[in-house]
């Protein structure tokens, strides 16, 4: 079985730099790292990190399309079996990516980190962010009735995909409500989804890319297509 990483990375200079000497402790196969129009010295450091680390393949976009978009670039040039998407910023344990994969197993087609179920939590993150969490999932479980009701958290995009699966699925948004967005579709599409609990930090090095507002809007319009999707049938499970 291969694993494949994906690591969307905009304005990350510091937080790679940081990332570099963990980059051994990875269990991967191929690390795509996406540069989703860095104006920082995000191409350099990614360039130091490439010429040390065999593993490392850089995708570019020539402006910044947002983490969506960087997603879907990094993961449509993945080969793995498997597929571990990961934030630049190491804000969840790195070691918990193993714990991700053996969760995936045969039996899922996704397995997501949650710091709300038992054993999971929050260090130090700023209590709007996880309140901004926290509605998201009565949200889009609201939205998704049955298909969805099992998930504590939507909002993380640390997970672990089945390769195959995720490389089918497609989304429409290119920020950060694309992370809900997988895995909504994931679900209504008959996917097997299933949580480990781990321990969200708060970001030391760098600065956050997440504006809420402009989030929650687009939260908003992709609860919306789900509905769509949901009440006209689509992808229901055979
Ligand atoms: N490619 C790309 N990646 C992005 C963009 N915005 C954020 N990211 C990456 O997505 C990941 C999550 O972004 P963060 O800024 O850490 O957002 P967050 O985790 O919600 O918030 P904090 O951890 O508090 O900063 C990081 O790896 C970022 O580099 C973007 O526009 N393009
Ligand atoms: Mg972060």
């Amino acid at each position: 079985m291969t694993v494949s990483f994906v690591i969307p990375c905009y304005q990350e200079e510091e937080a790679l730099a940081a990332l570099r000497p963990h980059l051994t402790e990875l269990t991967a196969d191929e690390i795509v790292f996406v540069d989703d129009g860095s104006r920082d010295g995000t191409g350099a450091a990614l360039l130091a990190l490439a010429a040390e680390e065999p593993r490392a393949r850089i995708k570019t976009h020539p402006t910044n399309r947002g983490v969506g978009a960087a997603m879907r670039t990094g993961i449509r040039a993945s080969t793995g079996d498997v597929v571990v998407v990961y934030d630049a910023d190491r804000t969840y344990p790195l070691a918990d990516a193993a714990r991700l994969v053996a969760a995936l197993g045969s039996e899922h087609d996704v397995a997501g980190a949650t710091p709300f179920a038992g054993g999971g939590g929050l260090d130090g993150v700023p209590a709007g962010r996880s309140l901004l969490s926290r509605a998201a999932v009565l949200a889009y479980r609201l939205v998704l009735g049955r298909h969805g009701r099992h998930l504590t958290v939507y909002t993380c995009a640390f997970r672990a995909w089945r390769g195959s699966f995720v490389r089918d699925l497609a989304w429409r948004s290119d920020g950060f409500p694309a992370a809900a967005e997988q895995l909504g579709r994931a679900l209504l599409l008959g996917g097997r989804a299933v949580e480990v609990p781990s321990t969200l930090r708060r970001r030391t090095e760098g600065t956050s890319k997440m504006r809420v507002l402009p989030t929650a809007w687009g939260h908003g319009l992709t609860l919306l297509r789900l509905l769509g999707m949901r009440l006209v049938g689509v992808g229901r499970p055979s």
